[in-house]
């Protein structure tokens, strides 16, 4: 139960949602799009549950007009969608491809009619194909690609889009793409990973550097899935050194360059027996360093660690699935411990309380740094009743509980400007594929329908009065 039914958000706070184009879109080879890692990925047999692709997903690519009429209908001042590189440029590099261009171009002025603000992410994971094959995020050259291809579609849409994310969740792109290989391109190589992350970070500083060489206004933000860690025994010195880890490789490793301009210490110590961070060079992190409106966060789950002692068998319930390496690199002496329930569908621990934590600590470790939540939600088992209407009371109170968490960091004194769900739509959940649900909106794989859950209809209240319902 909320303790703070009632609470009231401050004036001219964004209510939105978010997508993402491989998890929506479908028409995979339609529109001369080329194929990304996230097509390869998918086709390769035993890499996604079903053996799922997003080869139709929510069809969003034919349904983009009735999907902006339920995104108008929800009363949203806001929608955080992405841009699928290899539509707009299928090689991800040379010319662009008009066809895929005009997509985005008639999805923003969609967005515009009808009073919504267009918040474009450039990167949420599919990575032209071609460019995977030249190397992929392990490869510095993939920066100063994602670079071009920003400052392209600054020109192409900045006349109607002001508001820029370069990246989304680099932690997963580096780590799940390249270290437990649970996420497309799906290898296996721990220093590989770590080469992915500051090309990640480089791509942000080039990136959001490329779009204000075209669009001086801009508001520029990157998203981080930051993770809030736990020590099982607050009091043993041991386990609060498995948070510092886990902090330095998840958080740190990009709040560092990207808002402090440079690689923490213990990071680099703690890694040293992977790579020698000899592809950081002289710059590089005063590159990735640019001032940013916002700072996008998602937030979904709490962590919690102790240091392993090299006994018994070590838990890699580390809530990131079937992992056939840990994405946890160089973290030997770190085991995960499934937190205590209530658990959604993924197996992730509720835990609001971890939502306050975490915009409070930022606020206070970067008081001049706005935040926004750009993704919050949970996948739950949706009840169908036989007239068609969907029940989701489960999401609801997530929900619910975790708007309020957000509230409460605002009461402390964190800046916190919007929040958006996640998902518009139930969607591809990437290795999970359509097993694991996530939108207020759900869709009929059979037929494509659209339906609003219990949720849709709360969020709708929940923006219209800018307030939980007392
Ligand atoms: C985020 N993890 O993904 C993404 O931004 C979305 O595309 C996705 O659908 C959503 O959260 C729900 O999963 C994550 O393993 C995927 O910690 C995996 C993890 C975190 C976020």
């Amino acid at each position: 139960m909320s303790t703070h039914d009632g609470r009231t958000f401050p004036d001219g706070f964004v209510w939105g949602s978010a997508t993402a184009s491989y998890q929506i879109e479908g028409a995979a080879k339609e529109g001369g799009r080329g194929p990304s890692i996230w097509d390869t990925f998918s086709h390769t047999p035993g890499r996604t549950l079903n053996g799922d692709t997003g080869d139709v997903a929510d069809d969003h690519y034919h349904r983009w007009q009735e999907d902006l009429g339920h995104i108008a209908d929800l009363g949203l001042s806001a929608y955080r969608f992405s841009i699928a590189w290899p539509r707009v440029q299928p090689g991800g590099r040379g010319p662009l491809n008009r066809e895929g261009v005009e997509f985005y171009s008639r999805l923003v002025d969609g967005l515009l009619d009808r009073g919504v603000q267009p918040v474009v992410t450039l990167y949420h994971w599919d990575l032209p194909q071609d460019l995977e094959d030249a190397g992929g995020w392990p490869v510095r050259d993939t920066a100063y690609r994602f670079a071009e291809y920003a400052e392209l579609m600054a020109r192409e849409l900045g006349d109607r889009v002001h508001t820029w994310t370069t990246l989304n969740e680099p932690w997963c792109s580096a780590y799940l793409g390249y270290a437990s290989g649970v996420h497309a391109p799906g290898r296996t190589e721990p220093d590989s990973a770590l080469a992915a992350v500051h090309h990640l970070n480089l791509a942000h500083g080039l990136g959001g550097r490329a779009v204000r060489s075209v669009l001086p206004e801009a508001r520029v933000s990157i998203t981080l899935n930051l993770h809030v860690t736990r020590p099982v025994d607050p009091d043993s010195d041991a386990d609060r050194d498995a948070v510092r880890k886990v902090d330095a490789l998840s958080n740190r490793a990009f709040l560092g360059p990207v808002l402090d301009g440079a690689y923490p210490d213990d990071l680099l110590a703690d890694t040293a027996h992977v790579t020698d961070w000899s592809f950081v060079h002289d710059g590089d992190t005063a590159t990735a360093r640019i001032p940013m409106e916002v700072l996008g966060v998602n937030y979904y789950s709490t962590a919690l660690v102790r240091r392993w002692d090299g006994t018994g068998e070590r838990l890699e319930a580390d809530n990131h699935g079937d992992s056939s390496g840990s994405p946890w690199v160089g973290a030997d002496d770190v085991e995960f411990v499934r937190p205590e329930g209530p658990y959604t569908a993924m197996g992730w621990n509720i835990d609001p309380s971890g939502m306050t934590e975490l915009l409070v600590g930022l606020s206070r470790t970067y008081p001049e740094q706005p935040l926004m939540v750009t993704e919050n939600g949970a996948a739950f088992e949706d009840v169908v009743a036989p007239d068609g209407s969907v029940h989701d009371g489960r999401r609801v109170a997530y929900l619910r509980d975790h708007v309020d968490a957000v509230g409460a960091a605002i009461e402390a004194g964190a800046d916190v400007r919007g929040y958006f769900a996640w998902s518009l739509l139930d969607n591809f959940e990437w290795a999970y594929g359509y097993d694991r649900r996530f939108g207020i909106i759900r869709v009929d794989y059979d037929t494509l329908q659209r339906t609003w859950k219990d949720s849709a209809y709360w969020y709708r209240d929940l923006a219209a009065a800018n307030a939980l319902p007392g």
